[in-house]
Order: C-alpha cells, then structure tokens, then sequence
C-alpha cells in the first residue's frame, strides 16, 4: 500500500537575514516528507518550524527522527486510502508530534486528491476563492532598509500589507521605527506587528497603546504563550485587533482562546495545528465564537505554501489575509514552475492533488546528506 516514507531536511539560504524576537534566521530548513503508494502515487507534506527549538517544541532534526522512527513503519503496516482512519491510529500510537502529523496528513490528502483527480481545495470542502491576498513581513531590523523594501513590493505589485517584527529591542525603540515606517508609506497600507511573544503585560499596555494611536491594525502574539489571562486583558482594553498566533496549538487551544476572549483574531497555521483537517476545526470555532481568520506560515516552501493556500481558500471569513510568503524568502526554487504571486495574491492551483510539481535534481543538490 504505502510503498515508501521519505523524510528530507533541505537547506535554502534566506534573501537576507529574517530578524525576529524568537531567532534571527539566515537559512531555512524545510523538512519534507515524500510518501509513494505501490500503485504508484507520490504525495508530498512539509512541517518546516522557525529557528531551529527557538520557536516551537519540534526541531528539524526530531521532526525527522520521529517520522522516520515511528510514522513511517506504523504508515507501512496499514492497508487502507482512509485518511480519517490512518490518522486515527497514528493519533492513538504517537503523542504530539503536531508538525510530523501535519507532513504525514498533507501528503496523504495530496495522493487522495489525485485519485480523485481534484484540487486539494475540493477534498477541504471546496474552495470559495481563486487565490489569497498575501503580505510579506519587514525584518532585516534596520529601519531604512524596510521602508525601501516596502515601497518596492508596492511598486512591483507583490504586497501591500506589511507586518513588522519586533520584540527585541526596548518597547520605544521598537514604536518608533514602526511608526516611522507606518509614516512613510502613508494611511492607506496596512500595517501590523508581531512581537513572538516578548513583552510582559506592562511591556505590552504601553507598547499597543502607542502602537494604537499610531493607526497600527494588528498585534500579533504580544505576550507569553499560557500567558492567556493577559491576552484576555489586553483584548478587553484596546480596540486594535489581537492576534493569537504560538498561543494557538490546534483545536482545542482554539476553544480556550475563544472561550475567554482572549484574542479578535486567529493565526492559523496547519503545522501548529496538527494537520490541514485539525486547522479547517480550528477556522470552525473561530467562526462561531466571531473571531476573524487570518492564514499564518511556518516560513514553509513551497509544499506547506501551497497546501495552506489550498485550505485558506475554503475559509468564508478571511478578513485578516494571510501571510503565505514562505518559497519568497528564500533564495533556491524547488519546484519545476514556481508557485503564482501576483497582484497582490497567491494563486491556488486547478491541476489535482496539492497541483505542483517538485524539482527533485534541485532537492537532491540542496539536501542535507
Ligand atoms: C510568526 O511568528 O508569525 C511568520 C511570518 C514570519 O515572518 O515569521 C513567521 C512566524
Ligand atoms: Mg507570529
């Protein structure tokens, strides 16, 4: 049935250094996983993660380790194309592994989807958009150099959002060189900041007030990961909108989010919810508890990219955009024809499955061996 499990750690440099509060990234590490069925289809899955352990729980390497150790022989015992069914024994035998499962469910839905010769899109519930607007993030840390760089994605029609990181210097420092971008690219560009989680809640009353004032939209994960109770507060006293994005591990850390209004707006992300499947019930309980969607990334490449965009074009309610910018960072291509940006968007493939096509003598160059 499930002929073979590849697992591959493959190493991109970045365009230029990606700074955030979390780990300064010069390269990536995608991990890729290739799984081939004995009737002779391939399907791809990704469970990249930012800065090594300096993000999440799961490093490149362990994300490996495991798949290899214990995914991959339990995915060879099992005899069947249900996807439910296999994940529910991987489920049942594996604990965590949110970013493995993730690969695993990916590449599965993407050999189901060509089967059925669909469109991921179609096995999710059906798309309701062509394609998702997309923004890019400004963090090379120096002022002048995001302004222009800003200024140049407006110009080439590639993005017209844009979201800061910031965190890592003291809360004024961190204000004004927002607001100095904020001025220069005027009030009609969107402008939204993460700060991965670095201020205290003294930190953060000051920093969003500011930031408020400054006509700043967004706030993304300003405080510590269980630090929920302060989310909850901070979202009570501001009116800019609140982002829970590492706070936010699946479905049932959407639920307690939602329960204490602790956040207006959720990053979904596929990894850190554990699956494409796990994240569309995540999108679910934001819907009902009123809370805006917005399509976050684990800076995967392009398989990750791509698969999110699928899931995201089913979201009714995605009032927030994503951030699905992940294969543009980074400075090798692995696929035979690049995924689409244009007009400010991401386009989502028509062909079947996850619709792209992987470049495997670059794959075998770039490998870690
Ligand atoms: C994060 O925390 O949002 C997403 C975009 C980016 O630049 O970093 C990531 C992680
Ligand atoms: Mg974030």
């Amino acid at each position: 049935m499930y002929k073979s499990v590849e697992t591959l750690l493959v190493e991109i440099p970045t365009i230029r250094p990606h700074k955030m509060a979390v780990a300064t990234m010069q390269t990536q590490t995608l991990v890729l996983i290739k799984i081939t069925t004995e009737d002779g289809f391939v399907g791809w899955g990704e469970a990249t993660t930012i800065g090594g352990l300096g993000y999440g729980e799961e490093s490149p390497e362990s994300i490996k380790t495991n798949i290899d150790t214990y995914f991959s022989p339990l995915l060879k015992t099992l005899k069947v194309h249900n996807i439910a069914q296999i994940m529910r024994v991987l489920k049942k035998n594996i604990n965590g592994n949110r970013f493995a499962k993730c690969a695993i469910q990916t590449a599965l839905l993407d050999i189901q989807a060509q089967r059925l010769n669909l469109p991921l899109s179609e096995l999710l519930g059906g798309r309701l958009r062509e394609s998702v607007p997309v923004l890019w993030v400004l963090a090379s840390g120096d002022t002048s150099k995001d302004i222009a760089e800003a200024q140049k994605m407006i110009a080439i029609k590639r993005h017209n959002t844009f979201k800061l990181k910031i965190g890592s210097r003291p809360v004024e420092a961190d204000v004004e060189h927002v607001l100095a971008i904020k001025q220069a690219l005027g009030t009609d560009i969107s402008i939204r900041v993460d700060v991965n989680r670095a201020w205290s809640e003294l930190d953060a009353l000051k920093g969003i007030q500011l930031l408020q004032d400054g006509g700043v939209d967004l706030i993304e994960q300003p405080c510590a990961i269980d630090n929920i109770d302060a989310m909850q507060r901070l979202s009570r006293r501001f009116d800019i909108a609140i982002m829970a994005d590492e706070s936010l591990m699946g479905p049932s850390s959407a639920y307690r989010l939602a329960r204490t209004n602790a956040a207006s707006v959720f990053a979904v992300k596929v990894a850190q919810s554990g699956g494409l499947l796990e994240a569309k019930d995540v999108a679910t309980i934001a819907n009902l508890a009123g809370i805006d969607l917005y399509g976050g990334t684990m800076l995967e490449g392009p398989i990750g990219t791509i698969a999110s965009a699928h899931l995201f074009s089913t979201f009714e309610n995605l009032a927030a955009g994503t951030e699905l910018f992940g294969p543009l960072l980074l400075t090798e291509e692995i696929l035979k024809t690049p995924l689409q940006y244009q007009n400010f968007e991401l386009a989502v493939p028509k062909t079947s499955g996850l619709g792209i096509e992987l470049d495997q003598d670059k794959l075998d160059n770039l490998r870690r061996k």
